[in-house]
């Protein structure tokens, strides 16, 4: 059977292994992953995102106990800064979440960001494919804050969660515009530090300057606790709430379509740039437009149309080695 069927079956081992194929890039995960696109769909996908350090691990980990208490299946995808070498907080963030390592319910998965500017790692969107065709009601993605990667987030969920909390000083100042607006969900961490309150209000007053139509979803806030689950409730409540909001209002189709586009395009991005380093041919005649570039004999452009037009006469040719 193919591992795609397996999936499909429920069998949690075939997930895992076209997980770690699709992470190293195999070509045959490609072909599965094809297989199980009509099957997804279905979930419900939430991002957080935020300042390194504010929680969203814990956060994550309280969510997943909260969802569960509501009977409803959990993938999570968490995204880790630390450099593939060393593994440590990709460790750290499995032994958090031990807790849930026997529940069939919960499937977890961590994996290096593998420097990719985006914050969020390249297979990102395929492990949410994956866990979708599981069929896991919530999906959990955490990604790490830093600096401009917050709005990426939005590109894969459907609804974003900024945590924040009360430890580095003003971190409403420090968070780019982008995620502030695109924010859909504000999570105020740690909320038995002192400082809590002062952040709310910060929120409330950023969210005091926009004007909402009176239709509009207006972002709530919520306070947790995560290291003692408080919060977790409330907040599932409040996400599933926006869950209904954006079907009701046609801004889950919406959202969804912007997130197949840019994902096609950053399909088709990457399938010309990994044509172009497949094989000695297509390489040689990349850099012979390079040297005639750099000797100022052919522009850009062309250089650009020459390799499409290179690229649609050897793709079948090519392609099948
Ligand atoms: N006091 C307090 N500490 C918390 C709370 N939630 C998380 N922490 C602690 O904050 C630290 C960071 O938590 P993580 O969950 O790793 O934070 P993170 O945002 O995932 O961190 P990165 O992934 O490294 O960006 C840990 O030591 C947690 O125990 C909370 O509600 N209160
Ligand atoms: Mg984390």
């Amino acid at each position: 059977m193919e591992i795609a069927a397996k999936i499909l079956n429920g069998d949690v081992y075939a997930a895992s292994m076209l997980m770690r194929a699709v992470e190293d890039e195999k070509q045959f995960a490609l072909e599965e992953l094809g297989l199980l696109y009509s099957h997804t769909g279905k979930a419900f996908v939430i991002g957080f995102t935020g300042p390194p350090g504010v929680g969203k691990s814990t956060l994550i980990d309280s969510m997943v106990g909260a969802f569960r208490k509501k009977e409803m299946t959990v993938g999570v995808v968490a995204v880790d800064p630390t450099s593939p070498f060393t593994g440590g907080a990709v460790l750290g963030d499995r032994v958090r979440m031990q807790e849930h390592a026997m529940d069939r319910g919960v499937f977890i998965r961590s994996m290096a960001s593998r420097g990719w500017r985006g914050g969020l790692s390249k297979s990102t969107i395929s492990m949410i494919h994956i866990l979708d065709a599981m069929g896991k009601d919530i999906i959990l993605v955490e990604t790490v804050g830093t600096g401009q990667s917050e709005v990426e987030i939005t590109k894969v969920s459907d609804t974003s969660v900024l945590v924040l909390s009360p430890d580095s000083g003003d971190q409403v100042q420090v968070i780019k515009a982008g995620i502030l607006e695109a924010a859909d969900v504000f999570a105020i961490n740690k909320a038995d530090k002192e400082g809590a309150d002062y952040v709310v209000s910060r929120v409330e007053f950023m969210l005091g300057m926009r004007k909402f139509k009176p239709e509009e979803w207006k972002p709530e806030i919520v306070l947790t606790e995560a290291v003692l689950k408080k919060g977790a409730d409330e907040l599932a409540d409040v996400l599933l709430r926006h869950k209904e909001y954006l079907k009701t209002s046609g801004e889950m189709d919406r959202r969804r379509r912007i997130r197949a586009r840019e994902e096609l395009l950053k399909n088709v991005e990457s399938f010309v740039r990994d044509f172009c380093y497949q094989g000695f041919v297509v390489e040689q005649y990349m850099e012979d437009l390079v040297e005639g570039m750099a000797q100022r004999n052919i522009d850009p452009h062309s250089a650009t149309l020459k390799i499409i037009d290179w690229l649609s006469a050897h793709f079948k040719q090519i392609s099948s080695h």
